[in-house]
């Protein structure tokens, strides 16, 4: 049995009276306990949300982090700087990083080997865009970007694996459900193959356009083990009901 998660990504989203969102999102899942609650603020929040949820069961993450654990980085934040303002969890391999910042698959890996070395689990994101997938490449290109992300090493100790479908993300167009079981399995045998049978255990959430209104058909797919959600997090109304239908 793995670990469900339901993952807050707020993105570049929320400022200190946005806080008392995330009090309120752990205390409406506090009577659901068949799944871990984990809010990924920007990281000037990370401190103030960290403080926000002492007392509940509830994680903090962060959305990004540099590979280093120091040095003449500027603008970065180093995974041992994330722990310390409270974090337990980092983002990596974001689509949107991925797109924005030209982000790889070595730099994922390196970042998730820095990750770890702070102790952060990481929530390492794969996906394809719409052109991949009308080539009829989705498999191969998501399979390779595993391949490529995950260290060695890897196993439900320290990693989560996140399918994000690039047109799915942020569009109100979530992936079906044949398309989902289709690219989860591809992904855990994919885990499989890297990893050995430490595999087995690592949680596999799916993010893009998760909603209250079609969480529990998703989270009924036996390959899906939570979901990593961006818009419909930000406000304890929208995400509870998501908590609710995972745990
Ligand atoms: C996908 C997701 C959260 P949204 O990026 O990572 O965002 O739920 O808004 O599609």
């Amino acid at each position: 049995m793995r670990q469900r998660l339901a993952v807050a990504n707020w993105k570049m989203n929320g400022h200190l009276a946005d806080v008392a969102q995330a009090r309120a999102i752990a205390d409406g899942a506090k009577d659901m306990t068949g799944a871990d609650v984990l809010i990924c603020p920007p990281a000037t929040l990370i401190a103030e949300v960290a403080r926000a949820l002492e007392g509940t069961a509830a994680l903090v993450g962060a959305q990004d982090c540099h590979a280093a654990a120091g040095g003449a980085h500027t603008g970065d934040l180093s995974a041992a700087m994330l722990r310390e303002a409270g974090a337990t969890h980092v983002i990596l391999g974001h689509s949107e990083r991925r797109a924005a910042y030209g982000e790889s698959d070595a730099q994922v890996r390196a970042k998730a080997e820095g990750a770890w070395a702070a102790g952060l689990v990481t929530v390492l994101c794969v996906g394809e865009d719409e052109a991949v997938r009308d080539a009829g490449e989705a498999e191969a290109f998501v399979t390779a970007q595993v391949e490529g992300s995950v260290p060695d090493g890897a196993g439900p100790h320290n990693t989560v694996f996140a399918y994000e479908p690039v047109w799915a993300v942020g569009t109100g167009r979530s992936a079906d459900a044949e398309t989902i079981e289709r690219m989860h399995g591809a992904i855990r045998r994919a885990l499989l193959r890297r990893l050995g049978d430490a595999a087995e255990a690592i949680p596999l959430l799916y993010g893009g356009s998760v909603k209250a209104a079609n969480a529990e058909a998703l989270f009924a797919l036996p390959q899906v083990d939570g979901a990593l959600v961006g818009g419909a997090s930000l406000k304890a109304e929208d995400f509870c009901p998501i908590i609710a239908a995972l745990a």
